[in-house]
């Protein structure tokens, strides 16, 4: 059987990262607009970069938790599990899973603005850090904001053409175009299903367990 994993902030929620649209979420401290975007940025690169240096001490300081060994373990117990996440933190990683799908980007790695390379990202990160490969300082973190392309998607679309089924954990539902996953699998004839505290959208997985995922999630797997 072929599996596709969809997770969003809710599966590291309980590691102590702070999800986006929950009662006291990231989107409600911050104008996603004004760190979340490449306008944005070029507004305004430090305050930008402090935002992303500050999720960053918290990812790096944070330890995974029972739903992502739980992933790890599901994926080598049993091939044909592709697992992509919005999420920017290495939990999972860390977690113990392996070929993880960062489709927005990594919060551990930089990015050059003028020339595309790519490299570890240190603890602290500004705008005028040289990149290592070209020397220029136009530095970004490695994240995929609003208005720019998802990293992936041609693989993410082959998987969830091939999968029997497709699982959403701890996301909303609301971010476009990992919010369409559940109905372009469904459209190829898998089954869905839904684990988060609540559903997302009544109705729109075949299946929803709900509870935290670091209950529901082991629960699933076993
Ligand atoms: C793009 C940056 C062109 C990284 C993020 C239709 C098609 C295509 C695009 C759009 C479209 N309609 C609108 C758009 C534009 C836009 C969009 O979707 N806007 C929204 C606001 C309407 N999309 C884009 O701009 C994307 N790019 O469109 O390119 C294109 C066109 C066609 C096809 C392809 C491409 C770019 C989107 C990426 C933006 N970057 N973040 C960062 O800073 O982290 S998005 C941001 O939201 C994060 O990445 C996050 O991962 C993502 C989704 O949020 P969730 O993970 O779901 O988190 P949330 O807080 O919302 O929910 C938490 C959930 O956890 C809840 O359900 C809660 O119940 C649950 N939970 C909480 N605790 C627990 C729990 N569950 C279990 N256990 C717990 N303990």
């Amino acid at each position: 059987m072929r599996i596709v994993i969809l997770t969003g902030a809710g599966i590291s929620a309980e590691s102590g990262l702070g999800t986006f649209r929950d009662k006291d979420g990231l989107w409600t401290r911050y104008d996603l607009s004004e760190v979340a975007t490449p306008q944005g940025f070029a507004r305004n690169p430090a305050l930008v970069h402090a935002f992303y240096n500050a999720r960053r001490a918290n990812a790096l300081d944070a330890a995974p938790n029972a739903a992502h060994r739980a992933l790890a373990r599901l994926q080598g117990a049993r091939a044909g599990v592709t697992l992509v996440t919005q999420n920017v933190d290495d939990l999972h990683e860390r977690g113990g899973a392996r070929e993880v799908i960062h489709m927005h980007g990594q919060i551990t790695r930089a990015l050059c603005a003028a020339c595309d390379h790519r490299w570890e990202a240190p603890r602290v990160m500004g705008r005028d850090d040289a990149c290592p490969a070209c020397g220029e300082r136009m530095t970004r973190p490695d994240i995929v904001w609003f208005g720019e392309y998802p990293y992936h998607m041609d693989r993410i679309a082959e998987a969830l053409a091939a999968c029997d089924l497709f699982v959403a954990i701890g996301t909303s539902g609301e971010v476009y175009p990992a919010a369409g996953f559940v109905e372009e699998a469904a459209g190829f004839g898998a089954e869905t299903l839904e684990i988060n505290l609540e559903p997302s959208a009544p109705g729109r997985f075949d299946r929803v367990i709900t509870g935290p995922a670091t209950r529901s999630v082991p629960a699933w797997v076993a």
